[in-house]
């Protein structure tokens, strides 16, 4: 049960920061620029539409803004021309704009039906859309050779698209966060980790030394590589039986794991060797080496071996 850490049984996807994250990207990307590619089209039907003034036209106008939006700040994440919108990455623009365009992009399929006629799967359609898709996928490869070929900040994106940012330098790391919890003050004295029916105290808990180097890769487009130190989840749990493991905040957001990847889950305490501040989770915060920042929980005060099977929660956290 005990991995080296980056031995552990690999995962896969977007949601994990390994290999074929960049495939699922440049497919992702692909589409999104097909959506550009039928731009000028899409824009004469729309003007038309627009004119004729039917009821809920805000609703369609709003959607092509948020699609546009999104495609926008997709495009200024990955040539790096803007990267920080406010207090927001231009990533977060893109990725609420699309989650945002949503409700709106089904609701239009629905209520601006296109009826599809018997003429409509015709070899000439076929081949109009393999067009409209390879010259998406030329657009891509241009755009990533460009960003490369002019040095655009673009071009020093890791392969999940993330950017580096205060690494082996705790005090210039990013703080994140998934979507609304606070940073908590939590008093060291008070605080205790609870594993199964133990509790320990925070001196008992950064007692330990095991140590791993590793990137948190957030969502946001962010990435940051850091000497972490604590105790390995295995060394915690040795006693305990299941199949998975659940780690809990203060807050109450919590992830779970299969109990094989103990030996490469660790509560950190410290990171470049001082302890953790409140933002990066202070006092224990897990460390989940190749899976993507919102596996990293924060603020930990608990610790469950149990035999819920481990993907028995949502893909993503909830709060
Ligand atoms: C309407 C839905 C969406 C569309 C049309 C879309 C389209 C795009 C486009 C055109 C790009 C820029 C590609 C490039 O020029 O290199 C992009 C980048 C990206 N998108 Fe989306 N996107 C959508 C939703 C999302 C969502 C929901 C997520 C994440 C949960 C996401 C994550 C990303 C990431 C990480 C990149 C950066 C890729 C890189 O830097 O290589 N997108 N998207
Ligand atoms: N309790 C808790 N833990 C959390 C989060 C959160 O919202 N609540 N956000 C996660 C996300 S999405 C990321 S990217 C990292 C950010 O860690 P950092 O602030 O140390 O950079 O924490 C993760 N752990
Ligand atoms: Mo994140």
């Amino acid at each position: 049960m005990v991995y080296p850490p980056g031995s552990a049984p690999a995962p896969t996807w977007f949601t994990y920061a390994t290999a074929p994250a960049r495939w699922s990207l440049v497919v992702h990307a692909t589409c999104g620029l097909a959506i550009l590619v039928l731009l000028p089209w899409k824009s004469m039907i729309a003007r038309r539409g627009i004119s004729r003034n039917r009821p809920h036209r805000w609703a369609s106008i709003l959607l092509g803004l948020l699609v546009i939006a999104s495609l926008l700040a997709g495009m200024a994440h990955s040539t790096g021309l803007i990267v920080y919108v406010g207090p927001f990455t231009a990533m977060e623009v893109h990725v609420v704009a699309a989650l945002a365009a949503v409700p709106f992009a089904i609701w239009h399929v629905v209520a601006r039906r296109v009826r599809i006629r018997a003429t409509d799967v015709s070899r000439r359609n076929f081949l109009r859309g393999a067009v409209v898709i390879s010259s998406a996928a030329v657009a891509y490869g241009a755009g990533e050779l460009i960003v490369r070929a002019t040095r655009l900040p673009g071009a020093a994106r890791r392969f999940t698209g993330s950017y580096e940012a205060g690494s082996y330098e705790p005090g210039l790391m990013p703080v994140s966060s998934w979507m609304f919890d606070a940073i908590p003050q939590v008093e060291a004295a008070g605080w205790r980790l609870r594993v199964g029916d133990r509790e320990l105290s925070y001196d008992e808990v950064a007692a330990f030394d095991d140590r791993v180097v590793a990137t948190l890769d957030c969502t946001g487009g962010f990435y940051s590589t850091q000497v972490w130190a604590g105790a390995r989840l295995d060394r915690l749990v040795k006693d305990m039986h299941g199949t998975s493991i659940r780690v809990v905040s203060h807050s109450g957001y919590d992830r779970r794991f299969p109990i094989e990847h103990a030996g490469s889950l660790l509560l950190a305490t410290r990171f470049g060797d001082q302890p953790l501040d409140p933002g990066h989770g202070f006092p224990a915060r897990l460390v989940a080496p190749d899976r993507r920042g919102f596996w990293w929980v924060k603020w930990v005060t608990a610790i469950e071996v149990d035999d819920v099977p481990y993907w028995w929660q949502s893909p993503f956290p909830t709060q």
